[in-house]
């Protein structure tokens, strides 16, 4: 068996799977023409759809519908591309595909037509993630941010710090070549000043992605504590649906119910379960199990305690001490309804934020959706903001330890060999983040997160 390369010709379908009007099959490689005069009885000038009957190898008639063909290098994935768009039925998608194999064509790995575009350089590898990004946006404000990524304003901004660092690095290494000169390059202020330069650079483009990759990837909060505090009550106000059963008897809830919601445009995963307690059934204890796995996971922990009840304080500090992380937990009082106490935050002295709210009539809510976001620093009105991942702010980081290094270097007067080795690892982090240095284990990493088709 031949292991699959970037040089076969690769086809599958552009669009989700199931019924729908009108279904999009698309194949890519240099067989891509051939192939299609074999299914569709002739090629269509480049870049015009034409009513075509698509065939299969015994001349039997699939469907009949329009095909493009969009000759390389001015194609999505700089190769030559053909779309079929058929009738959207599940078996005409199929019988076509396997049309297209039969031909020739090999069925596309997850995120193989983007990977061929990066690799032919049609676009760079955060403009490759921004179109992911983009499909799979959980709201306007991800979308909108997706789509200046793709549209390479990401990539300009890292360009833009790799080109003032090129040019500090050249100066620096010059530094190198000619250590006989009387002038000594690093005594420079400039070099000091550029330097600092790029350092407040990246940091501010951190910010930028840290906020972008928020919007992708939210937070994750669990709503744990005892049995009959408001857990599932607050789920459901914060859902706006009657998502999880709500009695007034302990141990209502034994499985782990999640539900993702926005709070301004960030996706928040809510997790409700079932109540800690020690005198639980055997299916409610499953559900305990459970609960402190996703305590384990969780960006913030959100303990409930009933205020009304006598024993809520006590309650509450038992069960903060048999967290794991202490530091990531907020204790929210409900039912203030019945005390009436003041919603909102309360910081308590030992540090630990707590939240009065009552579930039943939504006070508070508007404060601990506010709270939520301050912990993750959020900023949902910071203006324009672009697509990131994870990936991209830890190669900023790196980059910027490595700027911080060489500034530090700069000022105790070290060799230029040390300086010259901080710079050039710095725009190496650079590079990785639009792909202009990559390994395959890296593109394996982030194409196969793709969707097939893509
Ligand atoms: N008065 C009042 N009752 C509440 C409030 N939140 C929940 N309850 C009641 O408390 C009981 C337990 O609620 P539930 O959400 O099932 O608690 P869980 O076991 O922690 O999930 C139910 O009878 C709810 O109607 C609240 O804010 N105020
Ligand atoms: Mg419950």
């Amino acid at each position: 068996m031949t292991l699959p390369t970037d040089s076969d010709t690769i086809a599958a379908p552009a669009t989700p799977p199931g019924s729908g009007g009108v279904a999009v099959v698309r194949l890519s490689g240099n067989a891509a023409e051939k192939i299609a005069i074999r299914v569709a009885g002739e090629i269509t000038p480049p870049r015009q759809a034409s009513l075509r009957n698509f065939r299969d190898a015994e001349g039997c008639r699939i469907d009949q519908g329009l095909l493009i063909y969009f000759p390389g290098p001015a194609s999505f994935t700089g190769e030559d591309v053909v779309e079929f768009h058929c009738h959207g039925g599940p078996i005409v998608v199929d019988l076509l595909l396997q049309t297209l194999l039969q031909a020739g064509a090999r069925f596309a790995q997850p995120g193989e037509f983007s990977r061929r575009a990066f690799l032919n350089g049609r676009m760079d590898l955060t403009q490759a993630e921004a179109v992911a990004d983009l499909i799979e946006a959980g709201s306007v404000q991800a979308a909108r941010a997706a789509v200046r990524s793709m549209r390479g304003e990401f990539s300009k901004q890292v360009h833009t710090l790799a080109e003032d660092l090129l040019e500090l690095r050249v100066f620096v290494e010059a530094s190198l070549d000619f250590p006989d000169e009387e002038i000594d390059f690093l005594a420079d202020e400039s070099v000091t000043r550029r330097c600092e330069a790029l350092c407040a650079g990246v940091d501010e483009l951190a910010a930028t992605a840290k906020q972008g990759a928020l919007l992708r990837d939210g937070m994750s909060v669990v709503l744990a504590g005892p049995p009959n505090a408001g857990k599932s009550s607050l789920l459901n106000r914060l859902t706006g649906q009657e998502t999880a059963i709500v009695t007034h008897l302990p141990g209502t809830t034994r499985d782990v119910l999640r539900e993702r919601i926005s709070i301004d445009g960030m996706p928040l995963h809510v997790v409700d379960t079932a109540g800690l307690r020690g005198d639980a059934d055997l299916v409610e204890a499953e559900g305990i199990r459970r609960a402190r796995r996703e305590i384990e996971t969780a960006d913030r922990v959100l303990l409930v305690v009933d205020a009304s009840a006598a024993l809520a304080d006590t309650e509450g500090a038992d069960a903060m001490a048999d967290l794991p992380d202490k530091a990531a937990c907020t204790i929210i009082r409900n039912k203030i309804d019945l005390t009436g106490e003041e919603p909102g935050l309360v910081q308590r002295e030992d540090g630990v934020a707590v939240l009065a709210v009552s579930a039943l009539t939504g006070s508070g809510l508007a404060a601990l959706r506010a709270h939520l976001s301050s912990i993750v620093g959020y900023e949902p009105h910071a203006g324009a903001s672009l697509s990131a991942r994870t990936r991209h702010i830890d190669a900023l980081r790196q980059a910027g330890m490595r700027l911080q290094e060489a500034r530090s270097r700069l000022a105790g007067g070290h060799s230029p060999e040390i300086v010259a080795e901080e710079l050039r690892l710095a725009h190496q982090s650079l590079g990785e983040i639009t792909g202009e240095i990559s390994s395959e284990d890296l593109l394996g990493r982030i194409f196969s997160s793709f969707c097939i088709g893509k």
